[in-house]
């Protein structure tokens, strides 16, 4: 029996439409309308700033502990390249994505100031609440692609991991049981080369994460993950492929983190500020905000005025998140929500709690 080299179906290949100093690829420009180009470009803005703020509460003790997502805002791309109706399952990075889709910033702040309010999702929205166990969220999408598929619906579900969790046996679980039935899932590992204090070097000895699709008989992209026009059209071609049925996608989104893992480490302890210097130069806001003054569709004054605005929306929301802090301020309601009976521990805790407010009173 002769050797024979298998063929196998699948290539891995590597997009990027946008470089570092805004040149656009002609042949590879999704042409997206001036209006949402203006809109991306807010909406990384928007993150950015909310995010910074964010880091400002936290250092102050209004909020707890929330992972930043500086440098990670292309991510903008792939949920505008998803149709309303499709669902989104993210993990605790995707704040950027779940503004686009519309859950309000002061529910974000309520969410990690602790109050119960903040997990309420706006109806139809078709997101999932970020889920914190890493790599969980993908089986949830897989779930959800099912059902689409055994309801005749022609949406698709998109969900959001990082490098780290594609050593999760919930990652391969998912693509599996996602590739054998074909299901419409867009798998998007944003490769920001940490988890946590590990390198992406040590979390797996592959040259690309986009490559672990082949075991599974799927395309698989690698994309320039700081290239929101990349991010776009990677994505907007792995939701059209899903549903159409053509099966599930991975794409892996290659990005930094250029803030800290959670506000509760300090990343300098692990790698080293010149890793981070190379990277800030490959900041996807700087760049879209050069294609875009290159285009003539932002100037000095423009930007000015969209960061005011951005200003102004970010109080708001901190007002609103005030007030409805301020009409709930009952700490005892957190024993509420766990159990349908309470157990003996927490009955314990809850008199303790109350009466430890009562003695305040
Ligand atoms: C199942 C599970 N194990 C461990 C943790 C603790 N943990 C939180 S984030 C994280 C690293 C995740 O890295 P990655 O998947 O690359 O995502 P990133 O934080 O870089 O966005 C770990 C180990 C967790 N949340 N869930
Ligand atoms: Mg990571």
């Amino acid at each position: 029996m002769p050797i024979q080299e298998i063929d196998l179906p699948h290539r891995i290949t590597y997009l990027s439409i946008l470089d570092r100093e805004g040149q656009v690829d002609e042949a590879l420009d999704p042409r997206l309308s001036e209006e949402l180009l203006l809109k991306l470009y807010r909406a990384m803005v928007l993150a950015r700033r909310f995010d910074e703020r964010m880091l400002i509460l936290q250092r102050q003790g209004k909020i707890g502990t929330f992972a930043p997502v500086k440098g990670q805002e292309a991510q903008i791309g792939a949920a505008a390249a998803l149709e309303p109706n499709d669902w989104i399952t993210p993990s605790f990075r995707e704040t950027p994505v779940e503004m686009w889709r519309g859950k309000p910033m002061e529910n974000i702040l309520l969410y990690f100031s602790g109050y119960n309010e903040g997990g309420d999702m706006p109806e139809g929205l078709n997101l999932l609440p970020v889920s914190v166990p890493v790599g969980s969220q993908m089986s949830h999408a897989v779930g959800i692609a099912f059902g689409l598929r055994y309801r005749g619906q022609k949406s698709v579900a998109a969900t959001f991991f990082g490098d780290g969790a594609t050593s999760q046996g919930d990652f391969h679980e998912a693509m599996n049981f996602a590739s054998v039935y074909q299901l419409p899932v867009v798998f998007i590992c944003q490769n920001n080369h940490w988890a946590i204090s590990l390198p992406r070097s040590r979390q797996t000895n592959s040259a690309t994460l986009a490559q672990k699709a082949i075991a599974y008989d799927m395309q698989g992209i690698q994309v320039d993950g700081n290239d929101i026009l990349a991010v776009y059209s990677a994505v907007k071609e792995a939701a059209e492929r899903g549903r159409a049925g053509g099966g599930p996608t991975l794409i892996e989104m290659v990005t930094y983190r250029l803030s800290m893992h959670t506000t509760a480490d300090d990343p300098k302890k692990y790698r080293s500020e010149q890793e981070v210097a190379e990277w800030e130069s490959r900041d996807p806001i700087t760049r879209f905000e050069k294609y875009l003054t290159q285009r003539g569709m932002l100037d000095e004054q423009k930007i000015r005025s969209i960061t005011q605005e951005i200003k102004a929306e970010i109080s708001l929301a901190e007002q609103r998140w005030e007030e409805i802090a301020a009409k709930r301020i009952d700490p005892l309601d957190m024993f509420e929500h766990a159990y349908a009976e309470i157990t003996p521990t927490l009955h314990d805790q809850r008199e303790m709690l109350r009466k430890e407010l009562e003695e305040k009173k």
